[in-house]
């Protein structure tokens, strides 16, 4: 066996020779990263019914996967951060120690692969040619990782001639099935080492080690040591009627509108407006020589939340999901189409576990509420292929799931209040993690799943790379999901978000004034046009962009505590800034 491993990287050999020794595999396989390979990888796996093709007539190369029922999302506390000392990963992190982590998980591994096949994965995060791009290696036993990884990653023999010439500068990421136990699942980061250990689960964040595991936890400790940030965000290109274009990043959590919103279609009342898609979930965002912060996405494809994806939700993303696509966890039709909750008028025949619509108990989801959609970003016809050297981004946008309080906009008035704009964020839970749905939480920049390091440091980080930027991005907070009293959403939400990005656009350019408040810059009424919205009034606008100073007060109460956690890592200059807000809004 170990005479398969011999990359021109020795490296590489060094580490594949280990990992053949401790899982033993049957067989190694390299992956090419061919379309003959995932072809061949497909029909295997319909051939073992792991994959079941859908209607090839109105969905062509589309295919529906079935996990086992408790491994539907990221199993946020099993993850770990294992590093020398504990206080360089906080209490926003789960921690071991490195050598009590590889311990812990190392008996799990072996022998793990016996009988199966091990796929070696060459990926890189970032366009190949970027100077930004990243590469990791991903060994696996598990062919719906490959098939994934190929829509979601660059991958195969052309990276691996990269990466041939990189030394030890690559990510190893090791995960093994398992029997898929959540009582044997660990998904262990050791940054120190550039290495990834996850066993027991084939879900998406927990599986496909490119995305949150190297791109989020291992790249925001790289980025803090080197000057840069990795984070949960969007990136689109916002054009208007004059041609003009410029690019916003988004944080939103875990099934809060990344994808809709870098996907989003204007309304009619919006001619002449385009978005342009350039990520929906992963952002490293890099300080340029000119002062300006520049952004790429550093994956090739999407893994989207399919519940609520429709005609009128999110067009592109329902039309691209119509070939080349790989479904998880959604429901069928009696003609073998997928269904999900929102999808359109056919209604579903199994649910995401392939219980018949009589089996399946009333009340329950037909596609389970995290099911996902992998396809390349090739497919989506808001698609901006993106420079090696990134795109500008103009301004930042924070925005969390709040169902009251927060107002839909309002922009800091520095970048320190935006750094507190961002730490401060609260949203309520998702089904993109196990666990309960709806908790209020803390969850700064959106990265509470996925910071690799102490939340102090972070913040700090935030701070310094702002000093780097002498034009810096404005930051913006925003809220889709606030509520009226009978719990209905006030705000139309998906395409008519662009009414708040005109104003972001409009404010990031000094093109408009705007109220002065504790908070920060809000609208002026009428900036935020109506034009086109029929069923909204002033009145409700107004409820939406008004801000309760005593409730809002003690929210900043509650989150100023929570910086304190931190301490001493938490900045001190962040924690004024927090209390003057505080002063502010009770005066
Ligand atoms: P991850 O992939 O988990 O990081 O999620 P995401 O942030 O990309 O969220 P996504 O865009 O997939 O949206 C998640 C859910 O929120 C879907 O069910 C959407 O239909 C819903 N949603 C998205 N945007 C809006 C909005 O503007 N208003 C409302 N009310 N719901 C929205
Ligand atoms: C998220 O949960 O934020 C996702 C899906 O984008 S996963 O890849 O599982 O992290
Ligand atoms: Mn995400």
């Amino acid at each position: 066996m170990n005479s398969q491993i011999n990359s021109a990287n020795q490296y590489l050999n060094d580490w594949l020779k280990q990992v053949v020794d401790q899982v033993q595999p049957s067989q190694v396989k390299w992956c090419d990263g061919s379309d003959e390979e995932y072809d061949q990888l497909v029909s295997d796996m319909v051939a073992s019914q792991d994959l079941m093709p859908l209607n090839q007539e109105t969905y062509p190369n589309c295919f529906l996967y079935r996990s086992h029922p408790d491994d539907v999302a990221r199993s946020e506390h099993l993850t770990y951060i294992c590093t020398k000392e504990k206080s360089d990963v906080g209490d926003n992190n789960n921690w071991l120690s490195s050598q009590d982590g590889h311990q812990r998980v190392d008996p799990l591994f072996a022998g793990s692969m016996k009988g199966r096949t091990m796929y070696v994965i060459p990926y890189c995060m970032g366009p190949l040619e970027s100077p930004y791009a990243q590469f990791g290696v991903e060994v696996t036993d598990s062919p719906y990782v490959v098939v994934n990884m190929k829509k979601m990653t660059t991958m195969g023999s052309q990276v691996l001639e990269k990466i041939n010439h990189l030394g030890p500068k690559f990510v190893r990421g090791l995960h093994c099935t398992g029997d898929l136990s959540p009582n044997r699942r660990w998904i262990m980061h050791f940054p120190e080492e550039m290495m990834i250990k996850s066993f027991g689960s084939g879900y998406g964040g927990n599986a496909l080690l490119g995305k949150k595991c190297h791109a989020l936890r291992l790249a925001s400790y790289q980025a803090k040591q080197e000057g840069w940030l990795a984070e949960h965000m969007l990136i689109v290109g916002i054009e208007n009627p004059q041609g003009e274009k410029v690019y916003v990043a988004a944080a939103f959590p875990s099934a809060c509108g990344k994808t809709n919103l870098a996907m989003l279609i204007p309304p009619e009342s919006y001619p002449g407006w385009k978005i342009w898609t350039v990520g929906d979930d992963i952002a490293w965002l890099f300080p340029g020589d000119d002062g300006r912060l520049w952004a790429i996405n550093p994956e090739a494809g999407f893994f989207g939340v399919a519940p609520g994806t429709s005609e009128k939700t999110n067009p592109h993303a329902f039309h691209m999901l119509r070939k080349n696509t790989l479904f998880t966890n959604v429901g069928l039709t009696a003609s073998n189409e997928p269904w999900w909750e929102g999808k359109d008028k056919s209604s579903p025949a199994y649910n995401w576990r392939g219980q018949s619509a009589s089996e399946s108990t009333n009340s329950q989801p037909f596609a389970h509420p995290n099911a996902r959609f992998t396809v390349s970003c090739a497919e989506c016809s808001s698609y901006e292929q993106q420079p090696p050297g990134g795109v500008p981004i103009s301004a930042i946008l924070f925005g969390s799931r709040r169902a009251e309080l927060v107002p839909l906009v309002f922009q800091a008035k520095n970048w320190l209040e935006g750094v507190l704009a961002g730490a401060a964020m609260c949203s309520e839970t998702t089904a993109a993690a196990t666990g309960e749905i709806g908790v209020l939480r803390n969850d700064p920049m959106a990265m509470k799943p996925f910071c690799g390091y102490n939340f102090g440091d972070y913040w700090a980080h935030w701070i310094e790379v702002g000093k780097k930027l002498s034009h810096p991005p404005q930051i913006f907070h925003v809220n889709w999901f606030r509520q009226d009293k009978d719990g209905q959403f006030m705000w139309p939400g998906f395409g008519e978000n662009i009414r708040v990005l005109e104003w972001v656009v409009a404010r990031s350019n000094n093109r408009l004034d705007a109220q002065v408040s504790p908070l920060g810059y809000l609208p002026i009424g009428s900036d935020i046009s109506l034009t086109g919205l029929d069923d909204m009034t002033p009145e409700e606008l107004a409820r939406l962009l008004y801000v309760d100073g005593a409730a809002y007060a003690a929210h900043l109460e509650n989150v100023l505590a929570y910086f304190k956690k931190f301490s001493p890592k938490t900045p001190s200059v962040l924690l004024e800034a927090c209390q003057a807000m505080i002063a502010q809004l009770k005066s």
